[in-house]
């Protein structure tokens, strides 16, 4: 039933495994354990080597960044200070965009042209960052009444916990980062122990631009271990964790003990409605792309298709036979579209919701299995017909290159498939009626819609979900005051007698 294109995966016989340490107080140190060994989802051997971070690590980490919040000199720079270090360090991410775009690649298995893509993207979005850190302000009231005046600051939050996963390493670190240190914020940063090599480079730069010690702490390592404490450490004042719902909510729990604020990325499943009258060549081209970018490793997957069932037949076949002209492999190389999947673990939960899916109905209209190119894991592009709302493949996040068909006939029943579920990040709608679209745009529960297109973004944009799929809002100009508290000063002016 495979009929892919298959990019096989060239030897890595070059490559020389890098031991990355861990960034504490300005000082680079190794873990007191052994290192977390990467294995390359493409090649199936060791590609780099993270510090295993400990406990102890973390809360030195958080000292660190306390220390450098309570004493300086990063929160009381000027603004002006503060936004050069960030444009200088967008500078140094674009000179060293070879070396991070192949980290990623090759520790997360992402096809390298789609990298470089995400690291344009990342340097964009700090040279943002760094334009809204000099246009933080609060608010003064001169109108409350003779003999009063009313301040409002914005002040940084204080030390912010940054956890993020794997699936886009470097840029979602840079959806996070560069505003908790635009609003004067010091921070300790723990990426995933799958893919933390372009983190740690990203240390290395932060240095390089000026940032002062202590101002970024990054300690590698396991989410029990490590995420564990920075989540609870009472001296720590924010979390901002993007991943899966299940250690968002733990991530949450963790948090209220000491009242942090929380900033949660979760998961998705995103629905695209599709109607007669729809431009439906744009449209299966944005099906497969949704689909099957980043192998559908994506919390904004365009996962679900829901079809007006006048046109169900003809676009899956025609989005089936785009996804055969998918190229599948060596991430590497610059040709692929789609790379390897994360873990062998990863790969057979991706299989089970496919055969589960099978033995409830649905059928397989293209790809379905695992494909072997003699190393790392692969799996093919994958379209299944005939879902029902009700299946788990149609209301669970499966993180992988699986594309759900399901159907329907009114505008109303459309609008509850998709709200059906409990994700609420993004949907997209198709058809040429500006009515149907902005309908559409209001009643669905996502944080993004979009309309006649899917999956673009921009740094001006806010992202992020309803529902279970987080809380708060990324990027866009309210980035910065997301990491800052607001504090009133109500002042008495003049003299009491009057
Ligand atoms: O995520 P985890 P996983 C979804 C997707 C995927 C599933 C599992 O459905 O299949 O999650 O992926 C850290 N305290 N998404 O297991 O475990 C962990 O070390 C504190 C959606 O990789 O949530 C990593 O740094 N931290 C998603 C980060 O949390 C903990 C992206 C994310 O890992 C921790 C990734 C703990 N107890 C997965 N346990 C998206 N929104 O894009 C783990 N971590």
């Amino acid at each position: 039933m495979v009929m892919t294109i298959l990019v096989t995966p060239k030897t890595l016989a070059n490559h020389t495994i890098r031991d990355f340490r861990m960034l504490i107080g300005g000082q680079w140190l190794n873990g007191n354990a052994a290192p977390i060994e990467r294995i390359a989802p493409s090649h199936g051997t060791v590609v780099s080597r993270f510090a295993s971070g400990t406990r102890a690590n973390a809360e030195a980490a958080i000292r660190a960044a306390r220390k450098a919040f309570d004493t300086g000199p990063w929160p009381t720079m000027t603004a002006a200070e503060r936004s050069n270090v960030l444009l200088k360090a967008a500078d140094l991410i674009a000179a060293r965009t070879d070396e991070l775009a192949f980290l990623d690649a090759i520790e997360a298995g992402k096809p390298i042209s789609q990298v470089r893509g995400e690291i344009a993207g990342a340097v964009d979005i700090w040279r943002y960052a760094a334009a809204l850190a000099r246009d933080l302000h609060g608010e003064s009231y001169n109108t409350l009444g003779d003999g009063t005046l009313g301040v409002v600051l914005r002040e940084a939050v204080g030390v912010v916990s940054i956890i993020t996963p794997w699936n886009f390493p470097f840029l979602i670190v840079s959806q996070k980062l560069p505003f908790a240190l635009a609003a004067g914020c010091t921070t300790v940063v723990k990426p995933s122990e799958l893919t933390s090599g372009s983190t740690v480079l990203l240390g290395e730069i932060l240095l390089e631009a000026g940032l002062p010690a202590g101002a970024l702490n990054i300690v590698t390592g396991t989410g029990p271990e490590v995420g564990a404490v920075m989540t609870s450490h009472p001296e720590v004042d924010m979390v901002s964790f993007t991943g899966s719902t299940g250690v968002g909510r733990l991530t949450m729990s963790n948090a209220a003990q000491t009242l942090k604020k929380v900033s949660l990325e979760l998961g998705g499943k995103n629905p695209q409605i599709v109607f007669p009258d729809a431009d439906l060549d744009a449209f299966i081209d944005a099906a497969v792309f949704g689909a099957y970018f980043n192998a559908g490793e994506c919390c904004n997957a365009g996962s679900r298709l829901i079809l007006h069932k006048s046109i169900a037949d003809d676009v899956v076949a025609r989005v089936a036979e785009l996804a055969k002209k998918v190229k599948v492999g060596d991430p590497l190389d610059p040709e692929t579209q789609v790379g390897a999947i994360i873990t062998p673990q990863h790969l057979d939960k991706i299989a089970s919701y496919v055969s589960g899916a099978r033995a409830g109905g649905a059928e397989i209209a293209h790809g379905g299995d695992a494909l072997d190119l003699g190393m790392g894991q692969f799996m093919a592009p994958t379209i299944l017909s005939g879902v029902r709302p009700d299946m788990a493949v149609a209301r669970e996040e499966v993180f992988g290159p699986v594309l759900s068909v399901l159907t329907f006939e009114t505008v109303a029943e459309a609008i509850e498939i998709a709200n059906s579920i409990d994700y609420g990040l993004s949907a997209g709608v198709w058809s040429r009626d500006f009515d149907t679209c902005l309908t559409i745009g209001r009643k669905v529960r996502a944080g993004t819609v979009w309309m006649n297109t899917f999956m673009d973004g921009a740094s001006e944009l806010p992202f992020g979900g309803y529902k279970q799929s987080g809380l708060g809002r990324e990027l866009g100009r309210h980035a910065v005051e997301d990491y800052t508290e607001t504090k009133t000063l109500n002042m008495h002016i003049g003299n009491r007698t009057n």
